[in-house]
């Protein structure tokens, strides 16, 4: 498992990558070796997280580490907790290409909560 970034796993140009090394400053909620959790610059609802694994990959169709992946998602649990979102739910969503709506290119959990939120999603 990859615990630690270096200049193979991170890429210059993109944006989360740069917020991750902290060269673009979020307003960062949780952090482990692994993965970040920061509020999203357009929020959604009124908790709207997002969680990154450290690493760069481009989204979930090219994820190759599933601990990385899951570690992602048990850090958008924890963070939804803290978030006081545990008893009222919320969601956790990924977009993944085009047709998924995906426009950074740096795989990411949403994190949604604080309102009901609608399905099917648009
Ligand atoms: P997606 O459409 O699934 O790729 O979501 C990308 C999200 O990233 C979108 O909700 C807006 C958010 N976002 C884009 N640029 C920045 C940024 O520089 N900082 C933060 N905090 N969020 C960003």
């Amino acid at each position: 498992m990859t615990e630690t970034m270096n200049e193979a796993t991170t890429d210059p140009t993109c944006i989360f990558c740069r917020i991750a090394a902290g060269s673009i400053p979020a307003t960062v909620v949780a952090r482990n070796h692994q993965a970040m959790a920061f509020r999203d610059l357009n929020p959604q609802a009124p908790s709207h997280i997002l969680v990154i694994p450290l690493r760069h990959v481009d989204s979930l169709a090219s994820a190759d580490n599933p601990c990385e992946v899951g570690g992602a998602l048990a850090l958008a649990a924890e963070v939804a907790e803290a978030e006081g979102l545990g008893e009222g739910g919320y969601r956790v969503v990924t977009n993944i290409g085009r047709d998924g709506g995906q426009t950074v290119q740096h795989l990411h959990f949403h994190v949604l909560g604080g309102r009901q939120l609608h399905w099917p999603p648009g």
